[in-house]
């Protein structure tokens, strides 16, 4: 992979500073070991110098600046968020050699702009975006790449040229929505309803975020091959929990017989559950409306198990250990092992058995939900 442009952190002038009067320095020199950002431990330092070049004894003395990370997120709109930032937070601490810029955009694309082009004027040494929307961010992006400031992407993606991002990592979300299309296939055939017709919603999360136009469209894929599955409405929730529950309610306010919701969150499947149970309407496993959800935060798992959500398709919202994984590699003058990389993610279903489900583009197990499970999950 093409070595990303960076200009090199201040720590550079030290050290040339440094080898200028290293006589000098070396002598006065004695480094602790618990101070932020300082290589080697108390010791004399003559001695742990030997057989180093002047160089590699400046590299070793120098504290090392902290590396500077603009971290630009979508909000927090829903508990996958919430996990995601607190992932962001934990990983760039300040005892892990990271100053954090962070700003929540509160869903607003205009914010996230400002908020990156600020990093540039700020000079930070790497750019983390979560983009709400995949457009808008061609000018800001060749700013950053003319600053020679390496951009990570992470979670949703932006559409953009590749070489104005370094690498991203987050998820498949049409492959999301096909899992989601294929449980509900094997369900119904399996209650002897395959030739049924079926009544389904959906609640759309962001519209035009990538995540919610990557779960339409590999769900679509399922719409399409059963003519007996009618889909009658495609609202947005916004993937927040007041959202899904005033878009259920307008369903249920105007269409009758609903007999899936597909809800593009666990958020806004909480909220539809809510809704439904307001208007007096039975879900769930042992219920008239079977309830589809993604993400499986805590949340949506322990309404997996209770019945309440039929199956939930997982999200991994803890992209930051990978983007700081990346800026060691590029710290290092590693190259990175992939330009894009898809997290792990399973299928999880309040079934006693887990099912294969098999897409076009990938297969795998679903995952009967615990308490055990729950208990030792991060989010
Ligand atoms: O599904 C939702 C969140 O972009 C994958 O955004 C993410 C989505 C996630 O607010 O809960």
């Amino acid at each position: 992979m093409k070595k990303p442009l960076r200009k090199s952190r201040p720590r550079t002038s030290a050290v040339f500073l440094i080898l200028l009067f290293f006589p000098l320095f070396l002598s006065a020199c004695t480094v602790k070991t618990g101070q932020p950002n300082v290589g080697i431990a108390e010791t004399d330092s003559m001695e742990l110098l030997q057989g180093l070049s002047a160089a590699e004894a400046a590299d070793l003395l120098v504290p090392q600046a902290p590396i500077k990370v603009g971290f630009v997120q979508v909000g927090h709109e829903s508990d996958w968020r919430i996990a995601s930032t607190k992932s962001c937070l934990e990983t760039f601490r300040e005892e892990n050699g990271y100053e954090l810029y962070f700003v929540d955009a509160d869903n607003d694309p205009k914010k996230q702009v400002d908020a990156v082009r600020n990093f540039i004027r700020d000079r930070m040494d790497y750019i983390i975006i979560d983009p709400i929307l995949p457009t808008g961010w061609d000018a800001v992006l060749t700013e950053a790449y003319h600053a020679h400031i390496p951009v990570l992407l992470v979670d949703r993606t932006i559409t953009c040229k590749e070489r104005y991002y370094t690498a991203w990592f987050g998820s498949d979300f049409v492959l999301e929505g096909e899992y989601a299309g294929a449980w509900l296939e094997d369900y119904l055939e399996r209650n002897g309803r395959g030739k049924e017709t079926v009544r389904i919603v959906t609640i759309n999360g962001t519209e035009g975020a990538s995540a919610q136009t990557g779960r339409t469209q590999g769900f679509a894929k399922y719409l399409d091959r059963h003519a007996n599955w009618h889909h009658l409405a495609a609202e947005s929730g916004d993937f927040t929990e007041a959202g899904g529950r005033q878009v259920m309610k307008s369903y249920l306010d105007r269409l009758t017989g609903i007999d899936v919701v597909v809800c593009q969150n666990d958020n806004e499947a909480l909220g539809a559950c809510a809704a439904l149970q307001e208007a007096g309407i039975s879900y769930g496993t042992d219920g008239d409306v079977i309830i589809l959800s993604f993400d499986a935060t805590k949340a949506g798992l322990e309404a997996v198990l209770d019945g309440r959500i039929h199956a939930d398709f997982e999200c991994n919202p803890l992209s930051a250990p990978y983007a700081a994984d990346a800026i060691q590699k590029l710290e290092a003058n590693k190259p990175l092992d992939v330009k894009k990389l898809e997290l792990p993610e399973r299928c999880f279903t309040n079934e006693d058995t887990p099912i294969l489900l098999q897409t076009e583009n990938g297969s795998k197990w679903t995952v009967p939900v615990t308490k055990e499970r729950i208990k030792c999950r991060a989010y």
